[in-house]
Order: structure tokens, then C-alpha cells, then sequence
């Protein structure tokens, strides 16, 4: 649950910072497709439409105090990331009909300017006129990059062990057989060419679009491989693992060491710069999850995104220690982990999708607890589909969600099944959850001031920002 937070002391040291540089940085961290630029979109839209009153964020204490005096996207600054394609995403939701933006292939960024009067007398005598200014910058970026961040931690001979024993297991075993024949046939310690590399590395990548497709896993590493950007020379993504002993090298000029001296290039030249980006300076994070799909998918999805999740937040350790703050200065002090889409379920059973992603990520929020950082779990929707029903089935009142399919000519209602609470056990998944449509997004007219409708993104909005709007 988003509580308030009142112990005021604790805040005072950040909202100097914040009031100093008068930026604030927000991770968006999520897997492919979990909703990150429809999160995006709907926040600064909302926000737009927040200036002079609630707007469509009345949870946002600011937004309901009629303290945000105005709002307005920053141009990019010179040879900087470019900007994150608000128009473009927004003439897609005023469509007619109305249709989802793209999937994201490069980072992209956003700077809102926000002008608010500031809430306490005290720090109005302060302010000139009583009023502050505040800059939230978020980064957009494909999904399947994060996947790319333990990696700055492990060897190429940890990173290939540890994918070899993934792919030799349950359903990636099968979709696997290809490449690891080809990597039986080619004996990591024999001589390497780079045709030899370029081939082994097809058919791992293969392997990885099947996982996607077939199996709707998420743990596939290296991010690039499935979707690579700009990358000037390609060869720096032609390896993949080899099996390698513990302790062993790999010889001098052999197909091993090829692989791993492009491995060591994919993370110096690549991957590090990425997160440099991504990272640097973070104040907030909102970890987006798509719970809903993993559970529809089926018990290995459901188990693959939990173990995805995991590797990636095991590095997000947080406080003084984390991996981020060492590379990156990033001093995370508010976490919101987040289930996404929840205007696929009913209202009683999105509380229960909120204690199921509070249930998924109960170690990391230990952690970011220990080092002292405030952490909540939701359930949201960005941009709000349906609405709540009432259907009777078998004589039996249950709750549904209405809303028209993506392509489809009528309105459906639908009944999404029971969210449970915590990972389902074993034997849940004797049946499949409820296949779950895609829903058209509802037309928006694009105009200024006119929100996204949505579920909790203001309580959201509040947790991450109430203290830099006080
Ligand atoms: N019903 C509903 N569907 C949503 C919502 N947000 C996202 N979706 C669906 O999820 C899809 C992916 O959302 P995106 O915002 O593009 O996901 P992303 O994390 O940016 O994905 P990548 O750019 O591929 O990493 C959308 O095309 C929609 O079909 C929501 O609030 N409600
Ligand atoms: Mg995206």
C-alpha cells in the first residue's frame, strides 16, 4: 500500500538536495513490453493537465492543492539523448481508432519543467513569490536492455556456465538443441574464426527469439541480441556463451577467447555506457511489472519473469553498497514496484494483484528497507481500458472488466479470473489463467490539459513526488 509518510526529519537532507538542483531523476526500470512508455505517456499528459487543479490526479497532493502553477516539456539540450516522442505517442491514443505507441528501440528522454507554490509557510517566506520549480527527467528505453545490467558484474566464463545450465533445463531444453549442438561440434578450447563465432552466435540468438515467442520467458541475455539499436559495428554482438571450467583459460587464439573478448567489448562499450545513461544520479526508481501476462502465460513464464526480475534487482541493491551507486552515483531513497495493467482486473482483485507484485519482490524490498529507503508496492493501469462490471455466471454475481479488443467491433465483458495472492503453488496451474485480450486504448483528443484516464498512477505519482512538489 502507498502510505504517507510523516516523519518529517527524515526528509529534510533530501529535499535540500532536491531543492538545490531543483532536478529529479526517476527511474523507469521494466522488462519488454511491461508498460514503460505507456507509463511515460501518461504521466507527463497527466501532469499536463494537472496546472491550476486536480486535473486527473486528485491522489497527487500537489495536483489537489492547485499548487502546480505549470507544466511544459523541456526542449532537449544539445547532442544530448534525443526526446522522448511524446507527440508521436500521444496522435496515437488521438487516432481514430486510437492504437498503442511502438515499442521503444533506443533510449529516449523526457524533461518536464514544473513550476508548484510551495505547501509549507515557512519554506513560501523562503521562496521567492512562494514558488519553486521542478525538473523530473525520466528515460525511455527498450525493455530487454535491462537484462544487460548483472552482466557488468560476472566474467564471460560465470555468465556462460550459468546460461549453458538455464538452457539445458525444463522448457528452454528443447529450443536450445540447435545451437547446442553446433557448440558441441566446436569445442570451445579449438581454434576460432569469427565465421565460426558469427554462425554460434545465429543460432543462440535464435534460441532466444523461441524462448521470447514460443514460451514468453524473459531471463534472455544479452538484451541487444533481440533488440540491438544503433550499434555501429555489429561484430562486438557475435558471441555467445561456451562452456567453460571453472578456473580454466581459454587458449590463445581460440574460438573461446574470440567469444570472450567480444563479451568484454559488449560490456566496456556498450552495456556500461547504457547504464552510465540510464542510472546516473537517480533519485527515484518505479519498477514496472507486467504480473497479469506472466501468470496468463503459465507457470514457466510466471517463474522465468520472477527469476528475470530477481537477477536485475539483485543488483539494484540500494543504499551505500549497490552496484549503481559505485558505477553510476545513483541514491535511490523511494521505490515503487508496481504491477502493471490492472484495468485488466476488477477493483477487489486488483488488491490482490498489489499483495501478489508485494509478494514477488519481498526480498528487494528488504534490502532497500535496510538501507533505509522507502519502498511501496501498487497496482496500476497508465492508461485505463475498461471499466467495472458486475455479470452473472452459473447464478453466481462476479466481477468483470468491459472494454472493446484492439481490431474488434464490440465492447466485451470480461471475466478476468482470480489474481492470487501469492505465487501460486504447483498445482494452480492444472488450468491455464484466463487468456487476457489487448484492449483498445480510449481516444484521447490530445489536446493540452486533457488527461489519460488511468488507475492509481496519482497515488503513484504522490509516493515518488510529494516531497519535491511540498
Ligand atoms: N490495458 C492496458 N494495456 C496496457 C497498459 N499499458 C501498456 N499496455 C499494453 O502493453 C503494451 C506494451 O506497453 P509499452 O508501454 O509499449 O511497454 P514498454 O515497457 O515500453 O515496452 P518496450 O518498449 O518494448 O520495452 C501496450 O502496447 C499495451 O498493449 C495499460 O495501462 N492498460
Ligand atoms: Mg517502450
Amino acid at each position: 500500500m502507498i502510505g504517507r509518510d510523516t516523519r518529517a526529519l527524515d526528509k529534510l537532507p533530501r529535499l535540500t538536495a532536491l531543492v538545490r538542483n531543483g532536478t529529479l531523476r526517476l527511474a523507469v526500470t521494466g522488462l519488454s513490453r511491461s508498460g514503460k512508455t505507456a507509463f511515460i505517456t501518461s504521466l507527463v499528459q497527466n501532469l499536463l493537465s494537472s496546472v491550476g487543479g486536480p486535473g486527473r490526479l486528485p491522489f497527487l497532493r500537489a495536483a489537489a492543492e492547485r499548487r502546480v502553477l505549470s507544466a511544459q516539456p523541456l526542449a532537449p539540450e544539445a547532442d544530448e539523448v534525443p526526446p522522448f516522442p511524446l507527440k508521436e505517442t500521444v496522435a496515437a491514443l488521438a487516432a481514430d481508432p486510437p492504437h498503442w505507441p511502438a515499442s521503444t528501440t533506443d533510449v529516449r528522454r523526457v524533461r518536464l519543467l514544473l513550476r508548484f507554490a510551495s505547501a509549507s509557510v515557512l519554506r513560501r517566506a523562503r521562496l521567492l513569490g512562494g514558488t519553486a520549480d521542478l525538473t523530473v527527467e525520466i528515460l525511455d528505453y527498450p525493455g530487454e536492455w535491462l537484462l544487460d545490467l548483472p552482466l557488468l558484474q560476472q566474467s564471460y566464463g560465470d555468465w556462460s556456465r550459468a546460461t549453458l545450465a538455464l538452457a539445458r533445463r525444463r522448457v528452454r531444453a528443447p529450443l536450445a538443441r540447435d545451437w547446442l549442438d553446433f557448440v558441441a561440434r566446436h569445442p570451445a578450447d579449438r581454434a576460432g574464426d569469427p565465421q565460426r563465432a558469427l554462425q554460434a552466435h545465429q543460432l543462440y540468438r535464435d534460441f532466444l527469439a523461441a524462448c521470447r515467442e514460443r514460451e514468453q520467458l524473459s531471463l534472455l541475455q544479452p538484451g541487444r541480441f533481440l533488440n540491438p539499436g544503433q550499434i555501429a559495428d555489429l561484430a562486438v554482438l557475435q558471441f555467445c556463451p561456451m562452456p567453460l571450467a571453472i578456473g580454466a583459460r581459454a587458449p590463445p587464439g581460440s574460438l573461446a577467447t574470440l567469444m570472450e573478448a567480444r563479451f568484454e567489448a559488449y560490456k566496456r562499450t556498450i552495456v556500461q555506457p547504457f547504464f552510465a545513461q540510464l542510472a546516473r544520479n537517480v533519485d527515484r526508481q518505479i519498477v514496472l511489472v507486467d504480473v497479469l501476462r506472466a501468470l496468463n502465460a503459465g507457470e514457466e513464464a510466471f517463474a522465468d519473469q520472477r527469476l528475470a526480475l530477481d537477477t536485475i534487482l539483485a543488483t539494484f541493491r540500494f543504499g551505500r553498497r549497490s552496484l549503481l551507486r559505485r558505477l553510476f552515483g545513483a541514491r535511490i531513497d523511494r521505490v515503487l514496484f508496481a504491477a502493471t495493467k490492472a484495468d485488466h482486473v476488477p477493483a477487489l482483485q486488483r488488491d490482490h494483484l498489489e499483495a501478489l507484485m508485494a509478494n514477488l519482490v519481498g526480498a528487494a524490498t528488504l534490502r532497500a528497507k535496510t538501507a533505509r529507503a522507502r519502498v511501496a508496492a501498487t497496482a496500476l493501469a497508465s492508461i485505463r481500458c475498461t471499466e467495472d462490471g458486475t455479470d452473472v455466471i452459473d447464478g453466481r454475481k462476479v466481477d468483470i472488466v468491459a472494454g472493446l479488443p484492439e481490431g474488434g467491433e464490440r465492447r466485451i465483458r470480461f471475466f478476468p479470473g482470480i489474481v492470487p495472492v501469492t505465487p501460486p503453488p504447483i498445482g494452480f496451474w492444472g488450468e491455464r489463467f484466463t487468456e487476457f485480450p489487448v484492449f483498445q486504448p480510449p481516444r484521447i483528443t490530445g489536446a493540452e490539459g486533457d488527461g489519460i484516464p488511468h488507475i492509481n498512477l496519482d497515488k503513484a505519482l504522490d509516493f515518488l513526488l510529494e516531497d519535491a512538489l511540498a
